[in-house]
């Protein structure tokens, strides 16, 4: 497509805050530290995570760049970037949150595949943009569609980035058609992150926001939106991003018997505190942060400082908790709490997290109950084991 070109190595990747974490120089990967993690309750682009495949595409000509929109429809467009600005726009603030999140911990139990994450391969930005369903309206998909007239049930993002798992191939995923053109579903194709310009590594010019569903979804640098018969085949939908039981193992995998994960879990993380963190007598704060997928907001934040034998509940925090009547939500549906307790410091035990969502589904306390391969959604319990001593991380909370 004109305008957007992918460099074979990474020799003209972005510059990048010296603070995070870097768990893959080449495709970049990193997080930000715990604590700045839950510094704001926007994330700062700076600290927000960086998940990529390959080096990062290059708009050669901003004015030239189109994205094209068709597949089996009868028609089919390519928009220009003042076309996409003149569709309505909206700002949602949304939590992206990478499958792979926590996955370091999960490792701990039985080796897993994939990038060493620790808990902040999440964070929550506003997106800027159209809304998906309004763009299809434009090659004659109406609202709330299961099926296109040509038969497609599925929306496929298609990129320009080199990944190794494509065999150089560009990165892909779809969305099915009913998600993509309902409007309560705030799916967008976001050229703002938090009132600026996206930024290279988050997608610019353009990217897809599914809320509420994993990271691997929201496509960035999109170069081509198809109405497709079925899923996507690539890579990432095929053999990557499946959720398996902990009895299957590399030996005896078939990728086929699962389906692409779409929403994720209830999840929730401490910031506050870092494992062997030595801590005053006295109080300490436990602070982190809680979400949910699917649109299910968090319903309580429960805290143990004796390894789970008693519980108390954490304050929350969200930044709009206005009701929106018309729809029956809250206005903060796809975007974290931040919760916070002050609870007495334990002698030497674990300070557990787990959080509660509104459907009343609850994080599982052990990681080895949903072990699985490549170490996806760890969403356990969150222990962070502390021993009394001088020194502690603060919350800015
Ligand atoms: N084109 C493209 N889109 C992509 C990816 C990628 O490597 N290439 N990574 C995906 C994954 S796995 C995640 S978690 C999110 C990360 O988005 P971020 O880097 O803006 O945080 O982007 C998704 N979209
Ligand atoms: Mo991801």
């Amino acid at each position: 497509m004109p305008g957007l070109t992918a460099p074979s190595d990474y020799s003209q990747d972005p510059p990048r805050h010296p603070s995070l974490k870097i768990n893959s120089k080449d495709p970049f990967n990193a997080e930000p530290t715990r604590e700045a993690l839950i510094s704001s309750y926007v994330t700062p682009v700076d600290f927000f995570y960086k998940r990529n495949h390959g080096p990062i595409p290059i708009v050669d000509d901003p004015e030239g760049y189109r994205v094209s929109i068709g597949g089996l429809v009868e028609k089919s467009v390519e928009l220009s970037m003042d076309e996409l600005r003149k569709l309505p726009k909206y700002n949602v603030t949304a939590t992206l949150q990478c499958a792979g999140n926590r996955r370091t911990a999960m490792s701990k139990t039985r080796t897993v595949k994939g990038v060493g994450w620790d808990i902040a391969a999440v964070g929550n930005a506003t997106w800027g943009g159209a809304k998906l369903c309004d763009v299809l309206e434009i090659i004659g998909i109406p609202k709330l569609s299961a099926i296109s007239s040509l038969g497609g049930k599925h929306v496929e993002f298609t990129s320009v980035d080199k990944c190794k798992e494509e065999k150089g191939g560009p990165y892909k995923a779809s969305i099915p058609l009913r998600l993509a053109t309902n409007p309560g579903a705030d799916v967008l194709l976001a050229y703002e992150m938090n009132g600026e310009v996206l930024n290279r590594d988050h997608g610019y010019p353009l990217r897809v926001i599914v809320p509420g569903v994993i990271g691997a979804r929201s496509v960035k640098w999109l170069d081509r939106i198809n109405i497709i018969k079925d899923e996507c085949q690539g890579f990432f939908m095929q053999k990557d991003y499946k959720m398996f039981p902990p009895s299957v193992d590399w030996d005896n995998i078939d990728w086929s018997t699962r389906r692409p994960q779409m929403d994720f879990p209830v999840q929730c993380a401490i910031c506050s505190l870092e494992d062997a963190n030595v801590i005053n007598q006295g109080k300490i704060t436990v602070a982190g942060y809680a979400v949910s997928g699917g649109g299910r907001g968090i319903e309580r934040v429960d805290i143990s400082v004796d390894g789970g034998m008693n519980w108390i509940e954490a304050q929350r925090y969200q930044k709009d908790t206005s009701y929106v009547a018309d729809d029956d939500h809250y206005a903060d549906k796809w975007a974290w709490v931040l919760f916070k307790a002050v609870v007495d410091a334990p002698e030497n035990a674990e300070v557990i997290a787990k959080a509660v969502d509104t459907a009343a589904n609850v994080q599982p306390e052990t990681v080895e109950a949903i072990w699985n391969l490549r170490g996806i959604l760890n969403t356990s319990w969150h222990r962070v084991r502390v021993q009394k001593a001088s020194h502690i991380v603060k919350s800015n909370l």
